[in-house]
């Protein structure tokens, strides 16, 4: 697996869990400029093992050219029960494209940390996998996995640098002296 993000902001760890984990504006504006349409979330539910789980069905626009432009995918969340509001979120997140070549070989499992720093810094880590549902040809898994650390390098780097615009609002006239 690959760390996308590994950083500190100046965000309090609840307000970073609500900016990617609940309909924020923050996250409605980023699946804009993503281009990523059709949207349809689940609320958070509680599972048997007293994790919480939901789910998204979105379309994602795709710039490689070796790909349609479009497909659907489906992303399934669990924030586990170990997690601590405000102190400690820990989210595993499988998301599966649906119409992309191969999409019945892969899938991608990121797992999202937040951790408290102090009262109004958090640290967020992001931590990306490609898995194999099946063992296609060598061949075919490199070209998968080549493309798939391409896509994801460029979505996690948007979201790091759109995490830095909200950090500066947010901040505006009463952050750290
Ligand atoms: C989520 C992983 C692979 C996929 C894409 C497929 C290449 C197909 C390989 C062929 C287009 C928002 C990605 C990047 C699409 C976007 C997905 C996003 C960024 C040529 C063999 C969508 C996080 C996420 C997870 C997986 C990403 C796909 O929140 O390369």
């Amino acid at each position: 697996g690959r760390l996308y993000v590994n950083r500190v902001f100046n965000i309090s760890a609840e307000k970073m869990f609500e900016l990617l984990f609940t309909e924020s504006h923050f996250i409605r504006r980023f699946m804009n400029a993503r281009k990523i349409t059709n949207a349809i979330l689940t609320p958070w539910q509680s599972d048997a093992s007293g994790s919480m789980k939901r789910s998204l069905n979105y379309t994602i626009t795709i710039t490689n050219p070796l790909v349609g432009k479009f497909s659907t995918a489906t992303e399934n969340q669990i924030l586990y029960k170990e997690s601590r509001e405000g102190q400690y979120y820990l989210v595993d997140s499988e998301v599966y494209t649906h119409d992309v070549p191969y999409h019945d070989y892969f899938y991608t499992q990121n797992r999202y940390c937040i951790i408290r720093h102090s009262k109004r810094k958090c640290r967020l880590r992001v931590y990306t996998d490609v898995k194999y549902k099946k063992q296609p040809w060598g061949l075919v898994k490199s070209f998968i996995t080549k493309n798939s650390w391409s896509g994801l390098e460029d979505y996690f780097r948007h979201l790091e640098s759109e995490l830095m615009e909200e950090e500066a609002e947010l901040n505006q006239g009463c952050g750290d002296p």
